[in-house]
């Protein structure tokens, strides 16, 4: 047997969690904070049998990949008091999603 962690972002966890126990696997779900940039992660613990942690890595492959994301910076406004009226929303490309997974052996399971 074999211990996933699976360290997703946050507004990845609720759905790769729900993709997970569709298809039958059990999921604990820990509110995490990365130590460098101190922001809140997800951590998931995936207990499974290891011809099945390939699954696993592909539907967290799936649900929380690396990919780009639009966000609308609005212009900073300075203290001056310029009202920010009339100004048009800058579009920026974020990188977004990504997991960090260990895989690590299981020495002993039980459930009393
Ligand atoms: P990632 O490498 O994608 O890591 C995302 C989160 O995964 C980390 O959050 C941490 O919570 C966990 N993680 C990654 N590698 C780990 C490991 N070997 N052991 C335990 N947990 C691990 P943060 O620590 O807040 O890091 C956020 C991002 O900042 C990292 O993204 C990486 O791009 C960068 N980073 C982390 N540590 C760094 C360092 N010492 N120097 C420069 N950049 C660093």
């Amino acid at each position: 047997m074999k211990l996933i962690y699976a360290i997703v972002h946050s507004e990845d966890g609720d759905t790769v969690t729900e993709e997970l126990n569709g298809n039958g696997f059990s999921v604990t779900k820990l509110a995490t904070t990365g130590g460098f940039l101190r922001r809140g992660n997800t951590t998931l613990l995936i207990g499974t049998e290891e011809e099945k942690v390939g699954q696993v890595i592909d539907i967290v492959k799936r649900e929380c990949g690396k990919r780009e994301q639009v966000v609308y910076n609005m212009p900073y406004a300075h203290s001056g008091g310029a009202s920010i009226a009339g100004y048009n929303a800058m579009p920026t490309n974020v990188d977004v999603g990504g997991a960090t997974i260990f895989v690590v052996d299981v020495e002993r399971f039980e459930k009393v």
